[in-house]
């Protein structure tokens, strides 16, 4: 029988300390809300980063990796760690078809490497857990924007360490954008990201870090702080829903009888808008609605509701206050609409060659998170496929309830066909990057690999728990 707390060391995991899943198994909760008042304190919007330099082709970043301070709590400072001391990390917006090429110089005590998530990128630019860059060194990562427009991010991936790294503040927003897409959209001040994640707090404000520590990890944050307010206009609003957390799972809802109108999902603009109640949203995955509060009246308040979280966790995760009749600073003029054609999505492809099974599975035994029935060993190549080809993933989560796990791969955006053989709503079918895969439950894929690189890229869980304990494996990429 495992025990609750039961805590070991991995001496092949680096001491990295491996607390068992089955903390999941146990109803206690512990760890409380800090007591803030909600929906007094504006929505922080992260910063968007300068370029230092732009030529014809190219716009040229810097980002440094370090230490720093975030005002988690009114007035109490929380050490964290940070790209360009920014808590989350400055937002990029780079364009399609311009290439970014970004300087990376890492302070911290500890290797860090850079991932694109969602990015279509060259492998030396991938931020392989291996291909770190070592405190004190700057390295150049190059991404070519040669991808559709898409709302991605970017955060930590060095080998053992991501888990760690990127719950103490080591993501941010990358967009990617395309002036031709749907350029009715809400645009400017009224498209605004939402990076949610949670966190556990100690009674100074500090976090509170330990693997599989979900339990104590009640606090929800949007863009950095709990239970923001955003007020808003009587009109329509592009947001952008992003899921940093290492473990968390949402079910957003709106009150007051907004709704949501889905227009993306991980890899940009879906073909058509659809009508949510709900958006399931889980680890690394990104959904974009619009939400016409135009439909609400003047001073009303529309709360951000997770269904999905626990009577002793801020499930009140943010507030929209719809501003009081008409203003002159505040008109409400609204010439954005959301086109029925959003977009025309990429053909399947050539047919399918090979199809290819991944077996996600906690080893109860070892203690440790497989795939395919192996750890994650960053010198082996799990699948070797060809450039250009198109596959088919059956991707099964072994485990018993209530293990999740979710498969991303890199460098690619695929189709979800199906689970447990029912085709999937368009909503999340494509274009995607990760996939959520209930316990027992079997998804399939179909992977294009269209990216003009070859090298090796992994794949892996994004519930970073696991794939910091190994739940990784690696494909090559070849010509
Ligand atoms: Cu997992």
């Amino acid at each position: 029988m495992l025990n609750r707390r039961g805590t070991l060391k991995l001496g092949a995991a680096g001491g990295v300390a491996l607390a068992l899943p089955a903390e999941r198994l146990v109803s206690a909760v512990v760890g409380t809300p800090p007591s803030v008042k909600p929906f007094t304190r504006a929505l922080p919007i992260p910063p968007v980063l300068s370029p230092v330099h732009s030529d014809r082709s190219t716009d040229y970043y810097e980002l440094s990796v370090r230490p720093g301070v975030a005002e988690i709590l009114p007035g109490v400072p929380t050490e964290v760690i940070t790209y360009n001391g920014s808590f989350p990390g400055p937002t990029i917006r780079a364009r399609r078809g311009r290439s970014v090429k970004v300087a990376v110089t890492n302070r911290l005590q500890t290797p860090s490497a850079v991932h694109l998530h969602g990015g279509i990128v060259p492998q030396d630019s991938d931020g392989h857990p291996l291909d770190v860059i070592q405190p004190g060194n700057s390295r150049i990562y190059h991404y070519p924007n040669d991808q559709r427009a898409a709302t991605l991010w970017y955060h930590d991936h060095a080998h053992h360490l991501e888990a760690e790294q990127i719950y103490k503040g080591l993501c941010g927003l990358y967009l990617v954008e395309d002036p031709a897409e749907a350029p009715t959209l809400p645009r400017g001040q009224f498209d605004i990201p939402l990076m949610f994640r949670d966190v556990a707090l100690d009674d100074h404000g500090q976090l509170l870090w330990a693997m599989f520590d979900a339990q104590r990890r009640s606090t929800v944050l949007v863009n950095g702080v709990p239970q923001p307010v955003l007020r808003v206009r009587r009109r329509k609003y592009r947001l952008r829903l992003v899921n940093t957390s290492n473990e968390r799972m949402f079910a957003f809802r709106l009150g007051n009888g907004a709704e949501f109108v889905q227009v993306a999902t991980d890899g940009g603009l879906l073909a058509r808008p659809v009508r949510r109640t709900e958006i399931s949203l889980w680890p690394a995955e990104r959904v974009e609605v619009v939400v016409d509060f135009a439909k609400a009246r003047g001073g009303s308040q529309i709360t951000l509701v997770n269904a999905q979280g626990t009577a002793l966790e801020n499930t009140e995760v943010m507030r929209f206050e719809v501003v009081d009749g008409i203003r002159k600073d505040m008109p409400d003029t609204d010439d954005s609409s959301v086109p029925q054609k959003l977009s025309v999505l990429p053909a399947v492809g050539a047919p399918v060659m090979t199809t290819r099974k991944v077996v996600l599975s906690f080893d109860f035994k070892n203690l440790v998170f497989l795939i395919n029935g192996k750890p994650y060993d960053p010198h082996r190549t799990d699948f070797t496929i060809k450039r250009g080809s198109t596959e088919i993933w059956e991707v099964t989560n072994a485990d018993p309830d209530p293990i999740p796990h979710s498969l991303h791969v890199h460098v690619v955006q695929f189709r979800v066909l199906d689970r447990d053989g029912r085709s999937v709503e368009p909503w999340e079918a494509f274009p995607k990057d990760t996939v959520s895969i209930a316990s027992g439950e079997t998804v399939r894929l179909l992977i294009r690999f269209d990216a003009p690189y070859t090298g090796v890229f992994p794949f892996h869980c994004h519930f970073v728990d696991h794939s910091s304990v190994a739940m990784m494996a690696q494909m090559r990429i070849v010509a």
